[in-house]
Formats: C-alpha cells, structure tokens, sequence
C-alpha cells in the first residue's frame, strides 16, 4: 500500500514573471491528497556559475518560452519523483538531478528542476498540515525573522544602467522587529523620492525591483540621494537606518581589458582602484553591507578587498552563485564573509539549504534573496524564516511581487507574537557578538 506522502502527480503550466517574462509553475499531488504548488523566479544579472534556465529559444516570447521545460516537469522529472516519499526532500532533489545529468541542471532546466522541489516541500507541509516555514525548519529551532535590506534606488540591469551600481538598499539596523523594519524603509523609500523630485528627476517610474531608477550623473549621487532620505525621514544615519549597496561587478567588469568600465561616469578603472572608492563610500556613508564587489572569477582581487574592505559585511552573489564547492573556496580563502543564497542558482532546495548551513558553521552571515525578475509566489519568505538565514532581500516596499514576500513575513510575525525572534543586527557580519 502506499503512503499518503508519496508523489502521485506533477502537472505544470508556462506561467509569467514580473518582467512579463515566462516561466515554469508547478502543481504536485500526494497520494492522500495534499498539493503543492511553486513559481520559480529568473534572474538579469546571472552569474556565470549558476545552475542553467531551459529556454525555448524560438519565436514565442522573443526566445524565452518555457514549454520545454513544463514538459520535462510532467515528462521525465515526473517520472523520476513519482512514487517517491515528498517528505524526503533529499532524495526527491537527487532523483531529479540524477535524471538531469548535468551538474548545472542544463538538460531539463534549472527552473523545472527548482519549481518541482519548491512544490514538493509546498505538498509535503500541507500534508504535515504546518506552515512551510515550520516544515522547513524541521522542528529544531525556533523561527528567525529576517533583517531585509530594502532596495531604494536601482541601476544596472535593473534600471536600464541609470547608473553602474545596481542596489543601493537601507538596512534598518535601529529596528526591533520585521514590522517596523519594513516601516522604516518605507519611510526612506519615500523622503529620498520626495529629495529626488525637488532635485528634478523622475521618480514616477520605478525598476525591476520597485526602486527609483532615475538616469543619476553618478553612484555616488544615488548613495547621497540615500543618505538624504535616511536623514530626512528622521533616523540617525548608521545607527537607525545603514546602506547596503550591491555592486554587481561583474556586469560591467571588462575582461579583454580587465577594467572596471563604469559607462554612467565614462570611466574604466582597475579592482584596486574600483575598491579604493568602495572604501572611501564606507568612510562618508554608513555603509554596512558591499555585495559583489568585484567580478565573479576575480578570486584575487576579493581576497585583497575582503582585507580593504574587513569592516563591512561582504556579501557573495555571482561569485558564490549559491553552490557549495565555490563557498568552500571562499571559507578556506578567507575571501568574503555573508553568502548571497538564491534557490534557482542551483536548482534544488536540498542543495540551498546545505550553502546556508556551510556557511553559517563557517561563521558567514547569509542573505537569502529574491531575483529581480519574480512571482507573486511567497515561498522565500518561509524560507529565510525556517532556515534562519537571518537577513532577507526581496526588492524594494512596492509591486506585489516584492509585496508578497513581505506581507508573507509580516503575517508570520504577527500571528508568531513573542515566539518570534527578530534578527536584527546580530545577523549582519562581521558578526558582532
Ligand atoms: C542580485 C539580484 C537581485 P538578479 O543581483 O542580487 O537583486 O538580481 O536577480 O537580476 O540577479
Ligand atoms: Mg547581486
């Protein structure tokens, strides 16, 4: 006879994401009944090292329909996790990988491999009847809400490169719980559009993310612009409300010239200039996280900043890409110190999870992060929770596919009350006990 949590159906559809782009849904059926449903997110600036999207690469959508994938889903990763028991993660993320064969999940596509490991885990709660962010946490810890690091003001990717740096985010750090972080930010995000339009810009539009993404003359105009509004909406700078910035390097590092080309300011500039400025930006703005501060492949040049740079949080995106081998070499290199975690950068739950766990037995802080092309789907939000990731990054205070993950986390703390722990600055690294 088999059990209630067995696997028995995976259906899939071609969905869209938050820039309109396709991607893959899943619905996944247990025996006795349960379901689980998931919507993978995509990424614009990708690292190299990421596990691979399948593409349809044909007329539809300009090259970027997903029927190949949703086929794979209900066709051979279907196949491979029917009849397998939905509460053994583990072994329902190997058979997929297994069937894949490639280590970046390249054949049948990171984003169905992903969407039928969220739903998995989705159909196995249910069946639990607890919340994911219980089921993920496996009963052993108590639920940690995140600190987020809220994006204000876009460039790069996000904002048709108004300007090189891609985030500019506020960290409340002065916050004492997930509530009032998210007011705080909203109140940033607000007092700095207000300091924008008296400046004359644009500030009706936003990026990706949510953000302001006006075409600004500089980086640094964007992080005064940041430091204005922290001002403005009436916290201390540093010690209400801090900066995070994410840098995304990699996107505008040149390799033929091995430069820096930042194209907003025509300038083109070495590692050790470009993390000389970053250093001199710490000095006058209260700066407490970098994310990819150089390239993804410039393991020498981050080794030289982590040393620059060692009073901030220095955060891996591209250069860890959420894969074990690459935080590793990181640990053992002393080169950055917080991982960047993203599912779909490596396509099953199993091995994000085993990131967040090297990383933090390393002493690493990390940051489990939306990607700028979303759903409205939440199931991040219980994730950073269950894990205890610590700190959150989902985009900016507005568009629902941002939304969704905050009210998620903002219903959880509620009704969690006082069993609810915030993590608060105890999350940020260098971590200070
Ligand atoms: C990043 C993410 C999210 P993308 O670089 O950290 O902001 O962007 O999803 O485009 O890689
Ligand atoms: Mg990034």
């Amino acid at each position: 006879m088999s059990s209630s949590t067995e696997i028995r159906d995976v259906f899939a559809w071609e969905a869209l994401d938050s820039r309109g782009t396709p991607t893959v849904a899943v619905e996944l059926t247990l025996v006795g009944g349960a379901t689980g449903t998931a919507i993978v997110p995509s990424g614009a600036s990708t690292g190299t090292h990421e596990a691979r999207e399948l593409r349809d690469g044909d007329w539809r959508f300009g090259g970027r329909g997903v029927t190949r994938a949703v086929r794979n889903v209900t066709g051979e990763l279907a196949a491979a996790v029917c009849g397998l028991n939905a509460e053994d993660q583990a072994t329902v993320d190997k058979a997929m990988r297994e069937a894949d064969g490639e280590p970046d999940l390249a054949r049948l596509g990171a984003n169905a491999v992903l969407a039928v490991s969220v739903a998995t885990a989705r159909a196995a709660a249910t069946a639990a009847r607890e919340p994911l962010y219980r089921y993920v946490a496996q009963g052993q810890e108590p639920p940690l809400l995140p600190l987020p690091m809220v994006n204000i003001i876009s460039g790069g990717a996000h904002a048709d490169r108004a300007v090189d740096v891609q985030d500019f985010l506020v960290v409340p750090v002065g916050a004492t719980s997930f509530a009032q972080a998210l007011l705080m930010a909203w109140r940033v995000r607000a007092a700095t559009a207000e300091a924008m339009r008296q400046a004359g810009f644009n500030v009706a539009l936003v990026a990706d993310e949510g953000g302001l993404g006006p075409a600004l003359p500089s980086n640094r105009a964007a992080l005064e612009f940041l430091a204005t509004g922290i001002e403005r909406a009436g916290y201390e700078p540093g010690t209400d409300a801090a900066i995070a910035i994410d840098v995304a390097a990699t996107q505008f590092y040149d390799p033929a010239a091995a430069t820096y080309h930042l194209a907003a300011e025509n300038r083109r500039i070495t590692a050790a200039e470009l993390v000389a400025e970053l250093a001199g930006w710490c000095k006058e703005f209260p700066i407490v996280s970098i994310e990819d501060v150089l390239a993804e492949d410039d393991w020498t040049g981050w080794s030289a900043a982590s040393q620059e740079l060692a009073g901030v949080q220095l955060l891996g995106d591209d250069l860890f890409c959420t894969n074990v081998a690459r935080v590793k070499r990181g640990i053992d290199g002393g080169v950055a110190n917080a991982v960047l975690v993203k599912p779909n950068q490596v396509g099953t739950l199993t091995d994000a999870r085993a990131v967040v766990d090297l990383a933090q037995a390393a002493g690493m802080a990390t940051v489990l992060s939306a990607r700028s092309g979303e759903t409205e789907d939440d199931w991040l939000a219980d994730l950073a929770i269950g894990w205890r990731t610590g700190q959150i990054k989902v985009g900016s205070t507005m568009r629902s596919e941002r939304t969704a993950k905050w009210n998620r986390l903002l219903g959880i703390e509620g009704r969690l009350g006082s069993e609810g722990l915030f993590a608060a600055t105890s999350a940020l690294a260098p971590i200070r006990l």
